[in-house]
């Protein structure tokens, strides 16, 4: 029988071993070949342009549409599937409600290749001319979360990238679908945040006045995330913005869960398709931003 000195040996060798594989810096958490700690995902394994659900079950769906798919990754709320879909190679990626978990998603998505992002939510509208099914393109966000406020003063704008907001413009009108296009309002706290009661009606002045103050600042309703990832993905460069099926409406009072969920998908995905063309004409015509003259150089 080997001695206990010889066993606990064995054990630090063999845990030496198993953590030569991991994670290498508490500060950049991925591990010898890139993978990053929360996604599970390295280079190569996603495409430059990523549609970011909350759900991760709608990833299946986002993805269920593509030409062909692969499932990459799944660890915790962020479950990744890279394919083609009309032959532009494309990635999804579920980031889980909330700005903390979508941005730790952006952080590790940019860190492995990505650089154009198109949140696929799901939102309550304020106004009463917003029926559930309708999908509101995002072009800019309040932002009433945290999250972005650890990156930049409050007073940065959480705009989305003027090419995503004109291709998901573009993709809803080839796909005939009700959309709006505005702002919409990321809050932390689906209840309080939204103008909704707690528990026991627990309820505050600030939780009463949400809606009315922002519907009538022309705001068409609540979501979780986006102004975090516009505001990070403004700062480092990349490209965002964000699609989102309305499937409550406060004013009305009617909730409608999955209503225009399927439309918010195909318009995300037939948006990216649109940009990967219009990122071809910029390419070929030697163009950082796309502008629609370039359109007249278009292969028909
Ligand atoms: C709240 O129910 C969640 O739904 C919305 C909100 O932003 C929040 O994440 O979006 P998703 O359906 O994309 O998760
Ligand atoms: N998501 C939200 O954040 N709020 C709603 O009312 C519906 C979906």
């Amino acid at each position: 029988m080997p001695s206990k000195y010889i066993v606990r040996v064995m054990l630090i060798i063999v845990v030496m071993i198993v953590s030569d594989d991991k994670l290498k810096s508490a500060a950049i958490p991925q591990d010898s070949e890139g993978r990053q700690y929360h996604l599970e995902v390295k280079k190569g394994d996603v495409a430059r342009y990523v549609l970011l659900p909350g759900d991760p079950e709608r990833v299946d769906l986002i993805s269920s549409l593509w030409d062909e798919r692969r499932l990459v990754a799944h660890h915790r709320e962020f479950r990744t599937y890279t394919g083609r879909y009309k032959g532009v190679p494309i990635t999804t990626t579920s980031t889980g409600i909330g700005s903390p978990s979508a941005v730790i998603a952006l952080e590790e998505l940019i860190r492995v290749g990505s650089d154009t992002f198109i949140r696929v939510g799901t939102m309550g509208a304020i106004r009463s001319d917003i029926p559930p099914g309708t999908l509101v393109i995002g072009v800019g966000a309040v932002r009433l979360e945290g999250t972005s406020k650890q990156y930049v003063m409050p007073e940065y704008p959480a705009v989305a990238h003027y090419e995503i907001v004109m291709a998901l413009i573009e993709a809803a009108e080839i796909l005939n679908v009700d959309y709006r296009a505005g702002l919409v309002a990321s809050t932390d706290s689906f209840y309080l945040g939204q103008g909704r009661p707690g528990f026991n009606g627990y309820f505050t002045s600030q939780s009463a006045n949400i809606i009315p103050e922002l519907a009538n600042a022309g705001v068409l309703g609540f979501e979780m995330e986006a102004s975090a990832l516009l505001t990070v993905s403004s700062i480092y460069g990349a490209r965002a913005g964000c699609v989102c099926a309305v499937i409550a409406n406060r004013i009305t009072d009617e909730f409608i869960p999955g209503k225009g969920v399927i439309e918010a998908a195909k318009v995300a995905n037939e948006a990216v398709r649109v940009l990967a063309e219009w990122d071809e004409l910029k390419r070929r015509a030697g163009k950082k931003l796309f502008y629609p003259g370039l359109l007249k150089n278009r292969r028909t």
